[in-house]
């Protein structure tokens, strides 16, 4: 199979700014090479370049909302045209407001897209109900149709077409939901994955349910969104809003390694990574569980592999 990876940097979305170094950590263990030892042609398309634009005014919270806009034109253009040469693409964040752009770009080849959103957080609030300002915490918002009527279109936004409806979309792992995604979530029967279901049920449960309900006949493609802080801070506590009592990083490889089982997957987000934060071990500790959730995605459990003439020696 044939793999095109796209890394981001330099994506300054919220006041922590460390997390546009997480391409760069990833690289530094050896991301690339590691996929492709493990059989995938992958090709590294570098870093997106954005620029701010000049006299960004805030609106709705929201510090520059013109800049962020522009800057996810260029991730949605630029993950359409991978997408349109029929590979696979992952992105590298930055933090979890890139998502607007890929799963637009991604929705723009595959117009019938379901969204597993593996998360702490749903990240479905709107301008109007965001606390933080962070459009983090507000992609999907801007993405589903039938929430338009809630959502003002920003400035540096125009472009964006909502793409998804609220039935494509499975969250898993949450724990932290604001007022206003819990009452999206309850009105619009969003199929939500919490914590406590995934103690109940079991992680192979959730998955079948979870196709269950967005992806049936799996006769859609599906973009994997993979926000670090799903996971428990003991294994990614490089983060910037970490989230107690969350998946183990063998619960999380698991995930990924089922969900990667449908041959469904076109688009991947690794998001929130944050190597300015913590302490060295901790930032060691969160790229590599997010270097292993990719592997685990990309088949590492079937590394080893026999040479059709392989005999095993006797004494
Ligand atoms: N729901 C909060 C917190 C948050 C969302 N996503 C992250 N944090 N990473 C918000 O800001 O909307
Ligand atoms: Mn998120
Ligand atoms: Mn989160």
């Amino acid at each position: 199979m044939k793999y095109k990876l796209l890394e981001l940097n330099r994506v300054h979305f919220q006041p922590r700014p460390g997390v546009k170094y997480a391409p760069e950590a990833l690289r530094n263990v050896n991301l690339i090479k590691n996929l492709s030892l493990m059989g995938h042609e992958v090709i590294d398309h570098g870093d997106l370049k954005f620029e701010a634009v000049p006299n960004d005014t805030a609106i709705y919270n929201i510090q520059t909302p013109r800049t962020i806009g522009k800057a996810a034109k260029q991730i949605s253009d630029k993950v359409e045209e991978i997408l349109r040469c029929g590979q696979t693409v992952v992105t590298l964040g930055g933090d979890h407001s890139m998502s607007v752009a890929t799963i637009h770009g991604h929705a723009k080849v595959e117009n019938d897209l379901a969204i597993i959103w593996i998360d702490a957080h749903p990240d479905i609030n709107t301008p109007l109900t965001s606390a933080s300002g962070n459009i983090h915490g507000m992609p999907l918002s801007f993405l589903t149709k039938e929430l338009q009527p809630y959502v003002p279109k920003l400035p540096g936004f125009e472009w964006l077409k909502p793409c998804i409806s609220v039935k494509d979309i499975a969250f898993i792992g949450v724990r932290d939901i604001d007022k206003a995604e819990r009452y999206i979530i309850d009105k619009y029967n969003i199929t939500t994955f919490t914590m406590r279901d995934i103690d109940k049920l079991g992680m192979e449960c959730v998955l079948e349910r979870t196709i269950e309900a967005i992806n049936p006949t799996l006769n859609k493609k599906i973009h994997m969104s993979f926000d670090i802080d799903s996971l428990d801070p003991a294994f990614a506590p490089s983060t910037g809003t970490p989230v107690p009592y969350g998946l183990s990083l063998r619960e999380g490889m698991f995930l990924v390694e089922e969900i990667a089982l449908t041959n469904k997957v076109t688009g991947i987000d690794l998001v929130e990574i944050n190597p300015d934060l913590g302490s060295q071990r901790d930032q060691f500790t969160t790229i590599s569980a997010a270097a292993e959730v990719l592997y685990a995605f990309f088949g590492k459990r079937t590394k080893t592999q026999l040479p059709s003439d392989y005999v095993l020696p006797k004494p």
